[in-house]
């Protein structure tokens, strides 16, 4: 009910909407709105009210609530249901939890503490308490398990695209799970699936994105960095979850019909920060790369893999068996 009064309010913008329109836009009575009016003050909304004109939102609070981020998606969403937590360990923990009990697809999970956020591989995610977004989404997608990564990939295309729209920001894909502003990680993407051999039960995507943090610990601050660090600005981090929850939904919609990354490959392409630059390919762990090999990445071919050209021919790169660095920075 919440989201329906906020919706409401901000479809209005600057314009007061009356006691009454709030009733039948939102379905509930006048003493509903009343009480929800006022709780929503309550968690820091500014909403006035004036006798006879009604009701107008004013701002909104840096808060993940749900109703924040719901009030702001689109109709065709692919949401359908927002558990927003105050703390937990991991969001992907949590949606994993979830959809082992039969939870449908989009119900998203968001959290404004991780105490263990993961990255890929066991490694750690730094999730700074109320200035990052750390959100994960179940999914029950009609494709084989061998087409699951392509679904990182177009994550990375959504996070791009809200970015854009959001925080006129220009970030690129580092191939295949980050996305970097100005040579350094703003945001991971960690895709993890349970499933039989050519039946996926479910896939939960995790994304984790550096909004307002204003410093990193001293083991990432070369590699990591912020929307707010980048551009100055504050973001407003309920809108940007909501604009990347869209995005994603758009893409995804059309990679399940798909079964292919094919349809973006261009576009991921002309978003590749590594596109045309030398990297390194650590095979395993990066940390304990026992192999490595330089290249010229190329792009990604319709299957998703990074193509590097190398002294001893064409490889065509798979995201689960290696990691890629610049040679010269961690992006390129
Ligand atoms: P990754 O394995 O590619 O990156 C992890 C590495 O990135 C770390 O080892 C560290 O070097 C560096 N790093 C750690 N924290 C940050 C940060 N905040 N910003 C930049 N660099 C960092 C990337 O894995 C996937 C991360 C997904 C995180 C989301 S948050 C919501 C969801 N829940 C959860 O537990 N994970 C996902």
């Amino acid at each position: 009910m919440k989201s329906g009064i906020l919706r409401a309010l901000r479809q209005a913008g600057d314009s007061f909407v009356s006691g009454q329109a709030l009733c039948e836009k939102a379905g509930v009575t006048r003493q509903a709105v009343w009480k929800n009016i006022a709780q929503l003050k309550d968690c820091g909304f500014v909403i006035d009210s004036v006798p006879n004109k009604g009701y107008r939102l004013v701002s909104s609070p840096d808060k993940m609530y749900s109703y924040n981020i719901g009030s702001r998606l689109s109709s065709g969403t692919i949401c359908k249901k927002i558990e927003s937590l105050e703390v937990t360990d991991s969001t992907n923990i949590r949606a994993k939890q979830l959809a082992e009990f039969g939870e449908e697809e989009g119900t998203i999970i968001i959290a404004e503490k991780q105490t263990a956020g993961k990255g890929r591989m066991g490694r750690h995610w730094e999730s700074e308490p109320g200035a990052g977004i750390y959100m994960s989404m179940v999914l029950r997608p009609d494709i084989s398990p061998v087409y699951v990564p392509g679904i990182t990939l177009v994550t990375a295309l959504a996070l791009v695209g809200a970015i854009k729209e959001t925080c006129n920001a220009s970030p690129l894909i580092k191939w295949p799970n980050d996305i970097v502003l100005g040579g350094k990680k703003i945001c991971g993407i960690l895709t993890e699936m349970s499933s039989e051999m050519d039946f996926i039960n479910y896939v939960v995507t995790g994304i984790g994105i550096n909004a307002n943090n204003k410093y990193f610990p001293e083991e990432i601050e070369e590699t990591a960095t912020s929307l707010f660090i980048q551009t100055r600005k504050k973001t407003d981090r309920a809108q940007l979850a909501a604009c990347t929850i869209d995005y994603f939904g758009r893409y995804y919609k059309k990679f399940e019909k798909a079964k292919s990354i094919e349809p973006f490959t261009n576009e991921y392409n002309n978003a590749l920060a590594n596109r045309d630059k030398e990297v390194k390919i650590l095979y395993g762990m990066a940390e304990n790369a026992k192999k490595t090999e330089t290249g010229i990445a190329r792009g990604i071919d319709k299957n998703g893999a990074l193509i590097v050209d190398t002294k001893s021919g064409t490889r065509h790169v798979l995201s689960g068996e290696v990691s890629v660095r610049g040679l010269y920075g961690y992006a390129w």
